[in-house]
């Protein structure tokens, strides 16, 4: 789930600007790549900072493709921990910086709050009790991540119509993974601010510049590995085409399709597993799901970039049964120096 911050889509709103000379020919040579990455590139020589907002609101049920009710789910019997409610926010710092026309890294660090609403139920007689509860929400610096992304090839220095570029990454554990509830048991795996693993990632991205337009195609595979606890958050995969067209020079419309695809987690050691709760089954981890990004950019001045995003999933098939999102909203502003 919190994957799912890989994906991005895109809605924006004007702001008044001043004049600039930054178009979108401009933003693609100097490599704006946030279908992949949500960060503006910084040119050589150059450094960037962004600062955004990500808010992923779950809040419905689903059980493969099917949507479910929270009736459903409390009828068929299996859980008596359910979530009906987990807001996922995120505040996020960007430091990058161009060491060369072809070569950039970014650092990334993220403030993570978690909150969840649940149903838990108390078997009673014949049938069960079910009373509402909040957990306590986490609050943490979660995973670090460095980027690098090297341009394999641009038919053009100034201005490329085409450009191909490879990133390699490291998401880092610096985030907690090991936060517990006041009874003294793991918060769930999926809500804690890190995952406890360092997971490489590769991406592969395709740019075309067709001047007021620009089309990206690009695919991020994260590798995760086993935490020190002995949880694996599944691999995750994230294919994005978007598209950007230039009103004017200071005010872009976007939009985009992503695949996300994750595999299911594994809990070796089962130290974040209940069976009896939906959210420390292991089971109920992982899915595929198409999520379509409208939006707009503003360009304020010639350094400085607004992004304010919303993203929608247009179809969702989940293993086992699953709190998804309904949407998620993104807002950053970005400047380069
Ligand atoms: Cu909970």
């Amino acid at each position: 789930m919190r994957k799912i911050a890989m994906v991005l889509l895109i809605f924006v709103f004007v702001l008044p600007g001043t004049a600039s000379a930054a178009g979108l020919c401009c933003q693609l040579s100097s490599g704006v790549q946030e279908s992949l990455l949500g960060v503006a590139s910084p040119d050589p020589q150059k450094l960037s900072l962004q600062l955004s907002y990500s808010l992923t609101v779950m809040d419905r049920l689903r059980e493969g493709s099917s949507k479910r009710s929270l009736d459903d789910v409390k009828t068929a019997g299996r859980y008596t921990a359910l979530p009906t409610k987990m807001d996922m926010t995120k505040y996020t710092l960007t430091v990058g910086y161009g060491f060369s026309p072809k070569f950039r890294a970014f650092v990334s660090v993220p403030y993570i709050r978690n909150t969840m609403d649940m149903e838990m139920g108390m078997k009673k007689g014949m049938g069960t009790m079910w009373s509402s509860t909040k957990m306590e929400p986490v609050q943490e610096i979660g995973d670090i991540t460095v980027m690098g992304l090297y341009r394999l090839y641009t038919d053009s220095d100034e201005r490329p119509a085409n450009a191909f570029t490879i990133g390699l990454g490291l998401k880092t554990p610096s985030g907690p993974s090991t936060e517990k509830t006041a009874s003294g048991k793991y918060v769930h795996a999926h809500m804690q601010a890190g995952t406890g693993s360092w997971d490489p990632l590769i991406s592969l991205l395709y740019t075309k510049m067709m001047n007021p337009y620009l089309l990206q195609a690009d695919v991020t595979y994260q590798l995760t590995t086993r935490n020190h606890e002995g949880y694996e958050f599944g691999d995750s995969l994230a294919a994005n085409l978007s598209g950007k067209y230039a009103v004017s020079g200071q005010f872009n419309i976007t939009g985009g399709l992503t695949y996300l695809h994750l595999n299911k987690a594994s809990d070796n050691e089962g130290k974040y597993t209940k069976l009896t709760s939906l959210m420390d089954d292991p089971a109920n981890t992982g899915g595929s799901s198409i999520w379509f990004s409208p939006g707009v950019q503003i360009l304020p001045s010639a350094n400085s970039l607004i992004d304010l995003k919303v993203q929608f999933p247009l179809w969702e098939e989940v293993n086992g049964t699953q709190l998804v999102s309904s949407y998620r909203v993104l807002a950053g502003i970005s400047f380069s120096f």
